[in-house]
Formats: C-alpha cells, sequence, structure tokens
C-alpha cells in the first residue's frame, strides 16, 4: 500500500462477550505497537465487552451491520446512532453474507450507508463479485455500480469516513483468496470509480481494503500491493497470533 494500512477483523457470528473480552485481551499487548489503523467489528451483543476491553488501546470497535432509521418498529434492527452513543466508531456495511442471505440490496446499502455517517460512524462498505460474475468477465463494472449506488448522496467530506473492502464472494470463507494481482487490480478499479465520481485527490486519499481469506500467511503478499491498504479480515481474526500477524505485516 501507499497508504497508511487499516486491518480490520470481522468476526462475524462468533464470540460471547466473555470470550470477547479474553480475546481482545489477548490481542492488545500482540498489536500495541501497530503502524497500521487496527479494529475488531464484532456481534451487536458484545460490542459492551469489547468496548470495555479495548479502551485506552489502539484497537478501536465497529459493529457489523446498521438500519438505516434512527428508531422504529423494526423488530431485531439496530441503529446507527445507538451505535454511535454507545462509542462504536465503524461499522461494516453490505458484507456479501448480508446480501446473500439477509435481502441486502445495493439500494438498503446505501440507506445504511447514509445512516451511518448521519449518526457519524466511519463505514466499511463491502463490495465484490460472485465466481460467475467474474468468470463472465463483468467484475470491474459490477464493483463500480456497487460503488456508485452505495455511495449516493455521499458527499466528498464524507468520504474520508469510507473505507472500501473489496471482497470477491468466492473467495469469502472458502479458503480460496484472489491473487495479489487480482486483488490490486480491483482495488484499482474501485479507486478509478472513486477518483471519476470525487476527483483524484479523494480517491488517493481513500482506505480500499482486501477481504477474503485474507491470512497471515498470505496478508504481507497482498499488502505489499500499491492499491490494497489493508485487509478485513474473517477467519484469521479470530486469533490472537494470526491477527496480530496481519497487522505486523500491515506496519
Ligand atoms: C472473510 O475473510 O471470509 C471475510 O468475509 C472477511 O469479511
Amino acid at each position: 500500500t501507499l497508504r497508511k494500512a487499516v486491518i480490520a477483523g470481522n468476526w462475524k457470528m462468533n464470540k460471547t462477550p466473555a470470550e470477547t473480552t479474553a480475546l481482545i485481551n489477548e490481542m492488545k499487548p500482540l498489536v500495541a505497537n501497530a503502524d497500521c489503523g487496527v479494529i475488531v467489528c464484532v456481534p451487536f451483543v458484545d460490542l459492551c465487552a469489547a468496548l470495555e476491553a479495548a479502551k485506552g488501546s489502539n484497537i478501536s470497535v465497529g459493529a457489523q451491520n446498521c438500519h438505516w432509521e434512527k428508531s422504529g418498529a423494526f423488530t431485531g434492527e439496530i441503529s446507527a446512532f445507538t451505535l454511535k452513543e454507545m462509542g462504536v466508531e465503524y461499522v461494516i456495511i453490505g458484507h456479501s453474507e448480508r446480501r446473500t442471505y439477509f435481502g441486502d440490496t445495493d439500494v438498503t446499502v446505501n440507506k445504511r450507508v447514509r445512516a451511518a455517517l448521519d449518526a457519524g460512524l466511519t463505514v466499511i462498505l463491502c463490495v465484490g463479485e460472485y465466481l460467475e460474475q467474474r468468470e463472465q468477465g463483468i467484475t470491474a463494472e459490477l464493483v463500480a455500480m456497487q460503488t456508485k449506488i452505495a455511495l449516493g448522496g455521499v458527499s466528498k467530506d464524507e468520504l474520508s469516513r469510507i473505507i472500501i473492502a473489496y471482497e470477491p464472494v468466492w473467495a469469502i470463507g472458502t479458503g480460496r483468496t484472489a491473487t495479489a494481482d487480482q486483488a490490486n487490480e480491483v482495488c484499482a478499479s474501485i479507486r478509478a470509480t472513486v477518483a471519476a465520481l470525487y476527483g483524484a485527490d479523494a480517491a488517493n486519499a481513500l482506505t480500499i481494503q482486501y477481504g477474503g481469506s485474507m491470512n497471515a500467511g498470505n496478508a504481507a503478499e497482498l499488502l505489499a500491493k500499491p492499491d490494497v491498504d489493508g485487509g478485513l479480515i474473517g477467519g484469521a481474526s479470530l486469533k490472537a497470533p494470526d491477527f496480530a500477524k496481519i497487522v505486523e505485516a500491515a506496519s
């Protein structure tokens, strides 16, 4: 990367509050000297424990989704304003598991992005193609479309509170990783899309992560690429030594 990297763990639906406290306490000394951003995105019910455990450390805390309304009759949902009040700083939006299993669309992703920004959160916006789309040769177009729709109504100032995570769906939780060149190519195409919308300066300042089975073994090669500014880490973020190795590779 040419920018300061950001490493974010996506814990998905893993860890209880007690396990959250233990894992963050284990991580803290291992990542204390990081020269990159360090974020853990935990399940909603683990946020209190994570915020408490991370207090005073260089680990920031994020959620994995938020609703677009401030409050109301939306059983089971959590508002961005609630997250902000709790002290949460980041929120993942549009992860492919949300899009695939829970009906999130480009349009609802955009609504969630807007709400998160309005609440004062920083968004980790996920985009990425399915295997069939890659094989059809439409990856760049598809990812550009996802990016443009998600950023609808987002101002140039607000872009400083957006991180984009490129996550090829075929590499998520499968152990398959995009090659470093594949990852860099799509991250560069996302940067070009953002440059066309907001100008080159804004695009050059944007953090674009790669996600999809990034781990302690492959992180250094991926992060060595100029347009890969960090990682959104799945399984490897659940083990403190592995997560710390990725943070070290990004520092
Ligand atoms: C993965 O690495 O599997 C992820 O989905 C990270 O978000």
